[in-house]
């Protein structure tokens, strides 16, 4: 069947929409029309280059919802009109990972994943006869798009596409890595690092988990009065500061008890550490850093009681949370609409970019 994507041909280059061949669903596989997508600074990582997985030609997008179409041999879980949200971490419920509780990280098809094709080796995708890689197991920019059984997380009917595809990344990723991943308790203190579509979602799962004092840290002070509608207590403009890492443990008495860094950039990530409280202050990386990057500290802030943590997708098992997380919204335990600032045709796609560099948006949603 044709389906219409926004290409990335190569890194730098702006999305190209095409009308792209793909080849239905083979065994264990689900053909799912997208119905709406958000659009990742992950996504934005990728085509930047900066991506040490990234290759190309490819259809980005990993944050999507929609419908199955149709499935291949040997799907059980999934029938057609099954409402989905695909899954970059998939939960197969039988590979080492899965079985181990202390993960999400499922591999049962990671590595084709990270190549860009399907786990049979091959891509679904062509636009005449050249082949166009999957990404992220997802390609969400595509209207039409094949993905492994295990890689979809049904959900409830009655969810609008365009609010809970944001699930299938930004909502789940900040939420879970308070609630999952360091299981943040109530009355704790947190730092929260960049206030973007990641950060947000932090400062709303610590405002969840009964977090008493929540300090939002943005070089952009446009995204403080959001962020305070979202449960932020305290804003700080690191500008306005000599020493960013002194005067967030000058504010808390000592440090923090949880801090995130929700940016990608490892000197804010050594800062994050480094403003936890001596003897037990955790801190998790969720941004994504660029090819050849790394991060440091004296293994004197370890030594004293810091943690350094890490927490991809929230630490969520997508079969299993994200239908609850759906249902957490629905029951209007969540805010997802306040964070979708602008909606657009999927032809407007770069347009979402410009938006997230400039920083006027929070998310932005494409509608098929
Ligand atoms: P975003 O662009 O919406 O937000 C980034 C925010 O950081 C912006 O508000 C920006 O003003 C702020 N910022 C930039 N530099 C700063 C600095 N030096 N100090 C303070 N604030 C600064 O991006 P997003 O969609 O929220 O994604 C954030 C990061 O999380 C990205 O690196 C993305 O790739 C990553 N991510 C990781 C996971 C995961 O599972 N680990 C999932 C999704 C996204
Ligand atoms: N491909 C990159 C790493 C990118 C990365 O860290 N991805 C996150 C999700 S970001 C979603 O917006 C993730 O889940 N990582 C775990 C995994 O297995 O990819 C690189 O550095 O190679
Ligand atoms: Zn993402």
């Amino acid at each position: 069947m044709k389906t219409r994507a926004a290409i990335a041909f190569a890194a730098g280059q702006p999305l190209e929409i095409h009308d792209v061949d793909l080849a239905g669903p083979k065994a264990g596989e689900v053909l799912v029309e997208i119905k709406a997508t958000g659009v990742c600074h992950t996504d934005a990582f990728t085509l930047s280059g900066d991506d040490p997985e990234g290759a190309f030609p490819a259809i980005l997008g990993h944050e999507g919802a929609g419908v199955v179409v149709d499935v291949g041999p040997g799907v059980k879980s999934l029938r057609p009109g099954d409402h989905v949200i695909p899954l970059y971490t998939p939960e197969c419920r039988e590979c080492d990972y899965c079985l181990h509780p202390k993960t999400n990280l499922c591999q049962a098809i990671r590595s084709t994943q990270g190549q860009g094709v399907m786990p049979d080796g091959s891509s679904r995708f062509s636009l005449d006869g050249t082949p166009i890689l999957h990404y992220m197991g997802c390609s969400t920019f595509s209207n039409y798009t094949v993905l492994p059984e295990i890689a979809l997380a049904k959900i409830r009917p009655d969810a609008p596409f365009d609010k809970v595809c944001y699930i299938g990344c930004g909502v789940t990723t900040g939420i879970g890595a308070v609630a999952f991943t360091m299981k943040v308790e109530a009355g704790s203190t947190v730092a929260v690092f960049g206030l973007g579509g990641i950060g947000l979602n932090v400062i709303q799962g610590a405002r969840m988990v009964g977090a008493t004092r929540i300090i939002g840290i943005d070089t952009n002070p446009a995204k403080a009065d959001l962020a305070r509608q979202f449960g932020m207590t305290d804003f700080v403009n690191p500008a306005e500061h000599e020493n960013l890492v002194d005067a967030i443990v000058q504010m808390t008495g000592g440090g923090v008890d949880y801090s995130f860094e929700c940016i990608g950039n490892v000197k804010v990530m050594r800062d994050a550490l480094e403003c936890a409280h001596k003897g037990w202050g955790q801190s998790c990386i969720i941004g994504v850093a660029g090819a050849g990057q790394e991060i440091s500290t004296r293994p004197f802030q370890l030594v004293t009681g810091r943690s350094w943590r890490g927490s991809a997708f929230g630490g969520a098992r997508g079969r299993t949370d994200v239908p609850r997380i759906v249902d957490w919204y629905m029951e209007g335990k969540i805010n997802i609409d306040d964070l979708i600032t602008h909606t657009l045709p999927l032809k407007d796609i770069n347009r979402a970019f410009d938006l997230m560099h400039s920083g006027e948006s929070i998310r932005s949603v494409v509608v098929y």
